[in-house]
């Protein structure tokens, strides 16, 4: 059986029997990474037959099965690490060595130690036709994420779909649940409407993102995750905020572990939205665990900074300040100029169409709570709008909610659900 030696460490080879399998190991390998999805042949002897016969050969085994054209960068990332987990050199198999080899070498570009000119000939040298890998680096060196703004008039919020248009793999952030409260009543209809969307385009949800726990609005977070299936993340100073608020409605059975979320994101942390990594910056000011989702080149800073026209975030609410939320700024505004920043609500001044989009640049420019402003002065004048300002109407609806997720609490022994008012605890009071 052919197996090419790329490195010292890696070598790739076709599809094996499992009578070659076991003979890996004598051929002075320690592992054996299978890279091909079952069942694309008759006869393949598939991951489980694989997996028994190279740990019955003393051999590690991993399972990444890839196709072409839909190998993300996490693929990429989960290759390396099979490699860099081996006890012993690696042999890695598709049917033909090829998605194997592409692997590898996306990872080695990736990481800066190929260049992208070199690696038709690396694949040449070794009897290989990358030019799948050269277009996979030219289309993810193109590709900016697609950003999809849902604009929910209610409560001007601005909800997105952000998708890897390489891989047709999408986040949602910040998505709106419906709550009427003369009524009582909830809906889904802007969740929905998402969905519809996303089902129309063929996308597949990987992250439901919050920023922060809302209080204007319900999240539909938990909503849509029932509905895909997808992992829900938010900052993971949720915490302080369920401890600050379960005081405040007197919940004394709500964790307040952040367990009602898949993922709680610390400063620094990074995803992948199909093949384009995301990073979290903690963005305290507004709430004591606001993050921004920084996505390709798109950046979902929500309650921080508003449209050029609009000013910035209040930072009133219990948790808030506004010295936080400057530092909060500035570091988003320390992204390179052409980011695109998305915000979170626009309330359409002087009853313009809602917008959404600015740039880092235009931020810097012309938005007047941040152009020519030293920190003094933001927190001057932040203050003292905020001390015009009534509490959002929905603030003691949406906090017992979204500090579970999104979750409406327990219906009582009637069937019915209820909300909790607590009196006089907060300042803000419009008479
Ligand atoms: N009138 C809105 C106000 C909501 C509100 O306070 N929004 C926050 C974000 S959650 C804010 O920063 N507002 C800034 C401002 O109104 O200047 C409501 O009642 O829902
Ligand atoms: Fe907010």
């Amino acid at each position: 059986m052919t197996q090419t030696k790329i490195t010292n460490d890696l070598s790739v080879m076709p599809q094996p029997d499992l009578a070659t399998i076991s003979k890996l190991r004598s051929d002075g390998f320690g592992a054996l990474i299978n890279a091909r999805p079952d069942g694309e042949e008759a006869g393949q002897p598939g991951s489980i037959a694989e997996q028994r016969a190279a740990e019955a050969a003393g051999l590690s085994y991993d399972f990444i099965p890839v196709s072409g054209p839909t190998i993300t960068e996490a693929d990429v990332r989960a290759f390396q690490k099979a490699l860099a987990g081996a006890k012993g050199p690696v042999v890695a198999h598709c049917k033909s060595g090829l998605r194997a080899l592409t692997l590898y070498t996306l990872g080695e570009v990736l990481d800066g130690r190929m260049r992208k000119e070199e690696v038709a000939t690396f694949g040449q040298t070794h009897g290989f036709d990358l030019s799948g890998a050269v277009k996979w680096l030219e289309r993810s060196a193109a590709a900016l994420p697609q950003v999809k703004g849902f604009f929910d008039p209610r409560t001007w919020s601005v909800q997105y779909v952000v998708t890897d248009p390489v891989t047709k793999r999408c986040a949602v952030v910040d998505p709106v649940l419906d709550f009427d409260e003369k009524s009582g009543a909830t809906a889904t209809g802007n969740a929905d409407a998402i969905l519809a969307y996303i089902e129309k385009e063929g996308l597949t949800v990987d992250w439901i993102l919050d920023t922060h726990p809302h209080a204007d609005h319900f999240s539909a977070a938990h909503y849509l995750k029932g509905k895909t299936g997808a992992p829900t993340a938010i900052g993971a100073h949720v915490t302080d905020v369920q401890k600050l608020w379960k005081g405040i409605y007197n919940l004394p059975e709500l964790a307040t572990d952040g367990s009602q979320w898949d993922r709680l994101f610390a400063a620094g942390d990074r995803f992948n939205v199909g093949s384009v990594e995301g990073r979290i910056l903690f963005s305290p000011g507004h709430t004591l665990a606001s993050v921004t989702y920084v996505i390709g080149d798109a950046a979902f800073v929500h309650d921080t900074i508003f449209m050029p026209d609009s000013g910035t975030a209040r930072a009133d609410f219990p948790g808030g300040s506004a010295k936080a939320l400057w530092a909060s700024i500035q570091a988003i505004l320390a992204l390179p100029d052409e980011t695109r920043l998305f915000t979170g609500h626009d309330y359409q001044p002087g009853g313009r169409n809602p917008r959404w989009e600015s740039t880092v640049g235009d931020q810097k420019r012309t938005n007047p709570h941040l152009a020519g402003v030293d920190e003094a002065s933001f927190v001057r004048l932040r203050e003292a709008r905020d001390r015009t300002l009534p509490m959002p109407k929905l603030i003691l609806h949406a906090l017992q909610v979204n500090v579970r997720g999104g979750r409406l609490p327990e219906p009582e022994a009637n069937g019915r659900r209820y909300l909790k008012f607590p009196l006089d605890a907060l300042g803000g009071a419009a008479w």
